[in-house]
């Protein structure tokens, strides 16, 4: 799934969001700590190496919905942006943090003059939230956000799974149309 709106590229595949070497920031699904985890976060930082962690330390903690910008390390990404999603049915307003991670990343890319975010589905893994759900936060929340981006002109979900995708390309068409 791929349209274009206001002039930005928004567009669902599947794939590592490690290898997403045409894209300026990549997303990483973080913890409060920014240590390095499991999922997305253990992927990130494995392919990053140490510096990531190490440049990640002082910035911590963050709070759900908070987002924070680092160097890309060895990353094929020049950065990355951490984001710490709501642990469903724990931290609420669920919706609302969840949608504070999409728009506070994507104000931190403009601020840094990026031209293209990938995003995991955030908070969908180790923190429970339901996949349909998320994806209609993110979109919206993306969407919304759209007409005031000057830099960023290519928006991309990596998505782990076929039903990820086949979900969040449901969600965003049905959004667009
Ligand atoms: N590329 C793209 N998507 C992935 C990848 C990958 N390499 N690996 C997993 N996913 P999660 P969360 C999908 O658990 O729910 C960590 O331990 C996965 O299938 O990475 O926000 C942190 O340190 C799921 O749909 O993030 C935190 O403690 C989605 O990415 C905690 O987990 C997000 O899953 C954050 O949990």
């Amino acid at each position: 799934m791929k349209t274009v709106i206001h002039g930005v590229t928004l567009e669902c595949v599947k794939g590592d969001i490690v290898a997403q070497a045409d894209i300026a920031a990549v997303v990483n699904a973080a913890n409060a700590e920014l240590r390095p985890g499991g999922g997305v976060d253990g992927a990130i930082h494995r392919a990053a190496g140490p510096g990531l962690a190490k440049e990640s330390r002082p910035l911590a903690p963050i709070a759900p919905g908070e987002a924070v910008i680092t160097g890309g390390h060895s990353l094929p990404n020049s950065h990355v942006i951490h984001c710490l999603g709501p642990v469903y049915g724990t931290d609420k307003p669920e919706a609302e943090l969840l949608a504070n991670c999409y728009s506070n990343a994507l104000t931190l890319a403009e601020q840094h003059g990026l031209d293209s975010v990938a995003f995991p589905a955030i908070s969908t893994g180790v923190f429970g939230y339901p996949v349909r759900e998320a994806a209609e936060v993110a979109f919206k929340t993306i969407i919304a956000a759209l007409p005031k981006l000057r830099h960023v002109k290519k928006i991309r979900f990596c998505l782990h799974s076929d039903e990820a995708l086949r979900i969040h390309s449901e969600t965003l068409s049905r959004l667009v149309a």
